[in-house]
């Protein structure tokens, strides 16, 4: 059945009472629906109304003529509407009763009634607007912030489809260069051309990049950073908590093995949210309650979406330390060199050079006196928001988990694409990656798409949207 044939209606206000409500219609028999069921004064006939016009009238009963409701119509023909079909909205007194009873009408008189978001969705089946900005009409409605509704609306005017749209036709100049020497396979690829391919793809890369960490950036500042504090036992870990929240919060022993369950609290650093956990020593272990402790500190390093990695400078590295650093490793981390109070000056210049072999930031502090406690305040903030991040103004934001994960998909077959171009694999190998790349991108905006994307998008609306 082809649903873009029938006529819609649903009522588009919110339940309850308010001083107006309004039912919707549309479809090509909008017009001739709603004349059905409407009668005015001077006898005018909607059909005859001229575009965008609003018509004075009331909603009647055909059967029996009887009056349901004083109404103002509005009456908006194709293309230039919300679902780019012919569009009438009735404005009803606002009361739950009439708007029922008006709906009631006009499906007797041959309308359906309208499912979840199907007025958006028209708009996007007839090209009005794409999928981003079908997904934003439900951003804006929900908004709960300022900011939120500001990058809806963005959205919404299109701002997102424009730059994915750039970044599709730079990936489609590149799969079209790379098709060229398919066509001709005489030719040989040079170097030069090659490299300026990959430079190319890098150039993408870096843009999609930038895009998939905005929306990682736009949540932490939305829900919050979740960081974990570990370490092995006794280098500082509840100090450092303490320090950071500047109370006592945690309890801090010189037995190690103190802390067995996972302490949590909220700190703000420069308006970035960071919930905080203290977790217990990272040990080899025979005591239960331990055992259950270290357990939890290795899922919260799972869960977190940064670790504080913290080490006792004072004394020696060991095999715990690099068990910790080995943990940690494919989490964005900071390395805290922590009791740089002591005063064996070679014992820290070693243990530094240990932790300095990686490119993981390593900041010294003492969560004792306090030194380099705002430093590694600092350092947390960078490693999460290397952008402007929410508060910046100039740029696309991703706010949408299913935008975030087709640029994610759209950057892994690029880089698979550079990698192929490379490693001197046919050509063909690097165009199919190109292509699939082109294929995530597009399901943003709705080109490639499938029934099951739209049926979950569209269901998240009301009906009457
Ligand atoms: N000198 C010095 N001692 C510290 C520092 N931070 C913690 N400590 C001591 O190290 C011991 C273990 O601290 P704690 O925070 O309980 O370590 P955790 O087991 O990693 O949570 C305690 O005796 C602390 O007083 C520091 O920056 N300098
Ligand atoms: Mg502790």
């Amino acid at each position: 059945m082809n649903y873009l044939d029938d006529t819609i209606a649903a009522i588009s206000t919110a339940t309850g009472e308010g001083g107006i409500g309004i039912v919707r219609l549309s479809g090509k028999d909008a017009i001739a629906v709603a004349d059905k069921v409407f009668s005015s004064p001077k006898t005018k006939r909607l059909k005859d109304a001229k575009s965008h016009t609003v018509v004075y009238g009331f909603i009647i009963d055909p059967s029996n003529n009887e009056r349901i409701d004083e109404v103002l119509v509005t009456v908006m023909r194709a293309p230039k509407t919300y679902t780019k079909e012919d569009v009438v909205e009735i404005n009803c007194h606002g009361g739950m009763l009439p708007l029922r009873k008006t709906l009631d009408m006009l499906l007797k008189a041959g309308a359906r009634l309208a499912e979840p978001g199907e007025f958006t969705k028209r708009a996007f089946l007839n090209g009005r607007i794409d999928l981003s900005q079908a997904e934003a009409v439900i951003d804006v409605i929900r908004s709960k912030t300022e900011q939120a509704e500001r990058l809806a609306l963005q959205q919404l005017e299109g701002r997102l489809s424009g730059r994915i749209e750039g970044i599709k036709e730079r990936i489609a100049n590149i799969c079209a260069h790379v098709e060229a020497y398919i066509d001709f396979p005489e030719e040989e690829i040079e170097t030069p051309v090659k490299d300026a391919i990959i430079d190319s793809m890098q150039a993408v890369t870096e843009d999609l990049t930038a895009l998939s960490k905005g929306y990682d950036e736009g949540k932490f500042f939305r829900e919050g950073v979740s960081t974990a504090i570990v370490g092995k036992p006794n280098v500082g870990k509840s100090s450092l908590l303490n320090a950071l929240l500047q109370k006592d919060r945690a309890i801090v022993t010189e037995m190690p093995g103190t802390t067995r369950d996972v302490i949590e609290d909220y700190l703000n650093i420069n308006g970035l949210p960071l919930k905080i956990m203290d977790t217990a020593g990272i040990r080899e272990t025979h005591d239960l309650a331990e055992m259950e402790g270290v357990k939890r500190s290795l899922r919260a390093i799972e869960g977190a979406d940064i670790v504080i990695a913290v080490f006792d400078g004072s004394i020696p590295f060991d095999n715990a330390d690099a068990e910790v650093i080995e943990k940690v490793k494919d989490k964005k981390t900071i390395f805290v060199f922590n009791k740089s109070d002591s005063l064996d000056e070679r014992v820290i210049r070693e243990n530094l050079s240990i932790l300095r072999r990686s490119n993981i930031p390593t900041i010294k502090v003492s969560a004792l006196t306090g030194d380099g406690i705002d430093t590694l305040k600092d350092a947390v903030y960078s490693l999460c928001i290397s952008t402007g991040g929410a508060a910046g103004v100039e740029d696309v934001i991703i706010t949408n988990i299913r935008h975030k994960q087709s640029i994610d998909n759209a950057l892994k077959s690029i880089k698979e694409a550079a990698e192929a171009l490379r490693g001197g694999q046919p050509l063909e190998v690097a165009a199919l990656f190109l292509r699939e790349s082109l294929d995530s991108l597009g399901e943003i905006v709705g080109i490639v798409t499938t029934e099951d994307i739209l049926n979950r998008i569209f269901s998240e609306f009301c009906i009457g949207k």
